[in-house]
């Protein structure tokens, strides 16, 4: 050590080859042993399996650390522009594996651990799941880190470090129930702390204008609350260990620790309350995956993580260039959806209060740097502020977004004269339920680039919700299609797919993923499907294990597993399922002789805790399962499973264990979908509608290895604006009818036979998600997935070519479009 500091202090590479850790088995042996027993203080003979979790994630950090030394060393002065990637939301989930599997260090690990005794699913298991997002926005967001480090793009990630990620779900009597979680109650291995790095954020108070001996005058904003963000850096490694980057989390702290005057005054409660306000920001994720909370301390979350990310971007960039004029050319921002999309009014008041910057020019320095990504189009979830609440919070931020309004109203009208259809449309203030600030609105017009998240969304962007800004802006909206790590979702998550790919293609394909797509050529060869099938038997085998502890329900690995995993939502149409699932079973017992494909239908996902239909849907298909499984003329041929608590750790053992992927939204609602990506590429085939990504899955993999069925999105459009009825689909389908009498008829829930009244009600008349309109041809589907999966041979063949498809789906893919079309970043390769 003391030649490190020595060569550090005069400049020089701060390791070198004889200070690096080294990678053998017995040293990261050692390196464990050396941090159980003085980091955490156990002797081996004491540790559990989570000390040894902790012990070997340290051990794994000091190799992750030695990389971002050796890089900062190597890249100083020479970084080029950075890309900012801020989002309320990382649903990172484990990262033990991910990062062991990107060092290299695997084989040596799993030595290691064994001379210790321990195995690394022991050590593995014990690591929480991080989860600091609710569904796929923030799991893109993790993917999308892990692959800009992959690709040696300088980036950060900048989010909030909750105290609790989403809650934990517990279905009791298949109601769900929220339960807190606790993912930091011991400790965060992973995480540095860095309280030095703090930034001032400000809440409240008044804007006082102030004279500059020129004449003109100066606004300053005076807060009247003040909270500190205090980082916490989590290194991301990428692929093989290229590059290090950080996700850099902002907790909220008060900053003074308490009152003592009162305190001393015997006001112990009174002496905490600011700093249990300030800290509230930080306390929890909001729980939900589409409509904003629309809670001041939602926006409290959404102003206090993008002005420390801001404040900080800028500090750097004042550092290494010396002022923040050449910003643009040197950071990129880019908005994970509208929830930092005050970064446009904060990035200003920045500039031009703090900075000096003219309005001009710092206006086109925001619009230069920033870009935005759009994920849903949903008019619920579409957010906005009152205009009262966002200037007693924000009252600077509010006086600057009028006058980028004003600003670009006028030059609107310019264009346009006479439009006042026109005006109201774009302005950043609407008034159809009190006057609100429009937060597209305002991210749209502070970027210069603005994404949709797949093709068929990007197009819906231009065609609805920024029509109007497409023709004032042509060329603005962008598409990037979404896409996966194909480290965690197929190498981490399924090493016996990997292993089998790399013999047949060699090691390339770990690293240029297109690559897969000479699978085809051994598509129809016996022996390779059998390899390929023996593979997904064995996840089948470890989901069945998982099913019976986790929902108490036995299964048959052999028998086709149907999975649908994701939010509950209605668009995305779990009910459509159950129905399905209800019609098999009354076939089933209709005609109990006839030799039915054994199936398993795995449903698991959380619902808003608000979301009270959603929360029905879940009972429903715990009251259906509870019926399905016990009847025994069905002979076990149908089982149908809820596994509670699903998160990304459950995904990756689900995702290499199904056959059939449901990707059933109703057509036009799900903007891209990414679980349609992971469960494809680990060789399931998808029954589903062309929706989101799912149609750019089609055009790669080709429709005829595909169950696609129901609706296109134009069609729904149709049917909405002609007044459809779900009673007409009930007057054409016995089946459909039978279904809803069944279920309406208290048929699965004998102890309340009205519980589903008003769900079969909401079928029959608008049927707004198009379930009923949809149901035969979904059925039809269905029976064609069935029929295929008998003929063993032709369903392998299938599985295979999906794989084979699936590689332009790799986040590497969508992070190299967005570094050359958006961000104007070099991407090696
Ligand atoms: C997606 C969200 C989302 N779209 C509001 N929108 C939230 C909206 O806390 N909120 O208020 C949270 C999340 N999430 C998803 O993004 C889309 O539904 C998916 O189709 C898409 O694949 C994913 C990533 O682009």
């Amino acid at each position: 050590l003391g030649s490190i500091l020595t060569r550090t202090r005069s400049g020089e590479l701060p390791l070198n080859t004889t200070d690096r850790l080294a990678t053998t088995s017995s040293s990261l042996r050692d390196l464990i042993l050396r941090k159980l027993t003085y980091t955490l203080g156990k002797p081996p003979s004491e540790a559990r399996d989570r000390d040894w979790f902790m012990a070997t994630a340290l051990a794994v950090r000091d190799h992750v650390v030695e990389r971002f030394l050796v890089q900062m060393h190597q890249t100083r002065g020479k970084e080029g522009k950075h890309v900012y990637y801020l989002s309320l939301e990382f649903l990172i989930g484990r990262l033990l594996r991910e990062n062991v599997g990107n060092l290299g260090l695997a084989e040596e690990l799993r030595t290691a651990l064994a001379e210790l005794g321990v195995t690394i699913d022991q050590a593995r298991l014990a690591e929480p799941d991080a989860a600091l997002g609710n569904g796929g926005l923030g799991r893109l967001a993790a993917c999308f880190l892990e692959s800009m480090s992959s690709l040696a793009i300088p980036a950060f990630g900048y989010g909030i470090r909750y105290d609790h990620g989403l809650f934990r779900q517990i279905l009791r009597d298949g109601w769900q129930q929220e339960f807190p979680e606790d993912w930091l109650s011991f400790g965060n291995p992973w995480e540095f702390a860095r309280p030095e790095i703090r930034h001032r954020i400000g809440f409240g108070g008044e804007v006082t204008a102030e004279a500059l001996p020129d004449g003109d005058e100066r606004l300053r904003w005076n807060p009247g609350e003040w909270v500190d963000a205090v980082a916490y850096d989590t290194p991301v490694v990428g692929w093989r260990g290229k590059h290090v980057n950080v996700l850099r989390l902002w907790r909220a702290r008060a900053p003074d620790p308490l009152r003592l005057d009162a305190f001393n005054r015997g006001d112990h409660h009174g002496a905490l309350a600011e700093q249990v306000r300030a800290e509230s920001i930080s306390k929890v994720l909001y729980p939900s995956d589409d409509s904003p909370a629309g809670q001041e301390l939602r926006l409290r979350q959404e102003y206090f993580f993008t002005s420390a990310a801001l404040q900080d971007l800028l500090r750097r960039q004042v550092r290494q260039a010396g002022s923040v004029n050449t910003l643009a050319e040197r950071v990129s921002i880019q908005l994970n959806d509208t929830h930092p999309a005050i970064a446009v009014a904060e990035l200003m008041r920045l500039l031009v209060d703090e900075h000096a910057v003219a309005w001009a020019e710092a206006w086109a320095i925001t619009r230069g740097a920033v870009s935005y990504t759009n994920h849903t189009l949903l008019p619920e979830a579409l957010e906005s502020w009152p205009v009262p609440l966002m200037e007693r919070l924000l009252p600077r931020h509010m006086q600057i977004i009028y006058r980028i309004n004003a600003e670009h109203l006028d030059a609107v009208r310019a264009a346009h004269p006479d439009d006042d259809r026109l005006l109201a449309s774009v302005s950043l203030i609407g008034e159809e339920h009190g006057r609100r600030v429009r937060m597209g609105n305002l991210a749209f017009v502070g970027s210069h680039h603005v994404n949709g998240v797949s093709a068929l969304h990007t197009d819906l962007m231009r065609q609805t919700v920024f029509r109007d800004f497409n023709t004032l802006f042509p060329g603005r909206i962008v598409n990037k299609t979404n896409g996966i790590s194909f480290r965690r979702w197929l190498m981490q998550c399924n090493p016996g797919l990997t292993g089998l790919l790399v013999e047949a293609l060699g090691p390339k394909v770990l690293d240029a993923p297109d690559i897969l797509v000479q699978l085809r050529d051994l598509a129809g060869d016996a022996a390779f499907q059998g390899r390929f099938a023996a593979v997904k038997r064995a996840n089948k085998e470890a989901l069945a294990t998982m099913l019976r502890e986790q929902a108490g329900v036995r299964v048959d690995p052999a028998a086709l597993f149907d999975v649908q995993i994701k939010r509950i939502h209605e668009y995305k149409r779990q009910l459509l399922n159950v129905l399905h699932t209800v019609a098999l079973y009354e076939a089933m017992r209709a005609q109990p002789m006839r030799d039915w494909t054994p199936v398993v239908k795995v449903f698991a996902g959380k619902a808003a805790p608000g979301y009270h239909r959603a929360k029905l849907i879940i009972k429903l298909a715990c009251d259906v399962a509870r019926v399905v499984n016990r009847d025994p003329s069905v002979r076990g041929l149908l089982k149908v499973a809820f596994l509670p608590n699903y998160n990304v750790s459950a995904a990756e053992v689900i995702v290499p264990a199904a056959d059939l992927s449901e990707q059933i939204s109703t057509a036009g609602m799900e903007a891209s979908g990414t679980g349609n990506m992971k469960l494809a590429l680990n060789g399931a085939l998808t029954i589903g509608t062309l929706d989101g990504a799912t149609v750019e899955m089609a055009e790669h993999i080709g429709a005829e290895q595909m169950f696609l069925f129901g609706l296109s999105a134009d069609e729904v459009t149709e049917r909405r604006a002609s007044g459809w009825r779900g009673t007409q689909a009930e007057a054409t389908s016995d089946t459909l009818a039978e279904v809803l009498a069944a279920i309406g008829g208290g048929v699965f829930s004998p102890d309340d036979h009205g519980r589903y009244g008003d769900l079969v009600a909401s079928l029959r008349a608008e049927d707004w998600f198009m379930v009923a309109a949809d149901f035969d041809a979904y059925c039809a589907a269905q029976q064609r997935a069935a029929t295929l999966y008998r003929d063993q041979p032709a369903w392998r063949r299938t599985a295979v070519l999906n794989t084979a498809g699936m590689g332009w789906f790799s986040s590497d893919r969508s992070i190299a479009d967005y570094a050359r079309e958006i961000w104007g970043v070099p991407v090696a390769t």
